[in-house]
């Protein structure tokens, strides 16, 4: 008779789940289970007759809590620190605040992100994108965002870590699957604070948001939609690589206060562009964003970073900012 991988033997006296099924669970590897369980003392308290590792309910919820703590930034040593103190049940909280944690780097499997200076925040954030745990990004971007507020979290939080996935990826050549991961994680996130602002009153006249064409780098205009948003200023953000016949089109249709165009890459910034949009009634003002832009013409305002663009934004519209 052949048996599940996964299952207990039929008969024996310590029943729990295998290594493979606990790394499912948890969406970790196996080798990391058994680093746990070497280095920490985080194994499984049953084994078969056959010496298989069997991991009983409460070996789970110790792991949970491991994995819990690893996400929201802690070390690997604090965060077994914490499992094997919690006596756990797989619900319970995790004491945060007693001891953080500080380290240069996030680690998952053989996968290392350089995060010196970071904060816990986006050590968790960076461990959940080499995990590839989209569901764990987003919620973490979330939870930062509803304690930290959308500045302060795109500042602190998220460009450190995009920082370091683009050194990784320079250094490596490795992780644009995770840039593309935690881009649209954070994009979700602020997409949704942006849906979720109050509604502005018919007469304001919209912002619009578009990327140069060729211009895939839409995330910064993303998070400056979700912060005009919530400064009640109705926006339409364009996305990414927008063609220029497009963009004229969207200017006639929707008479903005303000255009902001973004260029991450100088190939992509085109000041021609710029000088070529319709003329409207009443005017619109143009604005690039972007590192791309070593130049812009002159009846242009180039916004160096989003604190600046919010507040030359709010401040240009007439509305204010409490962030
Ligand atoms: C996320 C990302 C992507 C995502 C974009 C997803 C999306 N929907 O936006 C994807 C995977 C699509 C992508 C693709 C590519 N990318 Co890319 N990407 C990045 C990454 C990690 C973040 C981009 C970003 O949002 N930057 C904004 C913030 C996070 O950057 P920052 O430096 O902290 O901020 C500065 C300013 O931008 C400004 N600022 C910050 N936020 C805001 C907000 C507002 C509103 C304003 C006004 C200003 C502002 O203030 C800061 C001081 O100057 C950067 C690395 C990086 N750190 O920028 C690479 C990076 C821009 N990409 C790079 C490259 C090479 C590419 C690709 C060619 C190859 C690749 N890696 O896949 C393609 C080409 C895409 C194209 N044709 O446009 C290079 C560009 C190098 C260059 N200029 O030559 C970078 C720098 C990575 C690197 N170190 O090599 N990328």
């Amino acid at each position: 008779m052949t048996t599940q991988p996964d299952t207990p033997r039929p008969g024996a006296d310590t029943p729990g789940l295998t290594v493979a099924a606990v790394a499912r669970r948890l969406g970790i590897a196996p080798a990391t289970l058994r680093t746990w369980d070497r280095r920490y003392g985080l194994g499984p308290s049953a084994h078969t007759a056959g010496s298989h590792r069997r991991y009983r309910p409460a070996d789970l919820a110790r792991l949970e809590v491991m994995q819990r703590a690893l996400l929201q930034g802690v070390t690997p040593a604090e965060a077994a620190r914490l499992a094997l103190g919690s006596g756990s049940t797989p619900s319970s909280p995790v004491l945060l605040s007693a001891a953080p944690g500080v380290a240069d780097q996030v680690r998952v499997g053989g996968s290392v992100l350089r995060l010196a200076g970071a904060g816990r925040r986006a050590r968790g954030i960076g461990r959940a994108a080499l995990a590839m745990d989209a569901s764990a990004v987003r919620r973490l971007v979330d939870e930062a965002v509803t304690a930290d507020g959308l500045v302060p979290t795109w500042d602190t939080v998220v460009r450190p870590v995009l920082g370091a996935i683009a050194e990784r990826w320079e250094s490596t050549g490795a992780g644009v699957e995770i840039e593309h991961l935690v881009s649209e994680a954070v994009i979700a996130v602020y997409g949704a604070r942006a849906l979720a602002a109050p509604r502005p009153p018919a007469e304001v006249r919209p912002v619009l948001l578009a990327c140069m064409p060729g211009e895939r780098h839409s995330l910064p205009l993303s998070v400056l939609a979700a912060v005009i948003a919530e400064c009640g200023v109705p926006c339409r953000p364009l996305g990414a690589d927008l063609p220029l016949d497009a963009l004229v089109a969207a200017v006639q249709r929707s008479a903005p206060a303000a255009v902001v165009l973004w260029a991450q890459d100088r190939r992509t910034a085109d000041p021609a562009a710029i000088d070529g949009l319709p003329r409207t009634r009443p005017a619109f003002r143009s604005f690039t964003a972007g590192p791309g832009w070593e130049s812009s013409p002159a009846s242009v305002t180039h916004l160096g970073s989003l604190s600046e663009a919010v507040d030359t934004l709010c401040v240009f519209l007439g509305v204010t900012h409490r962030n």
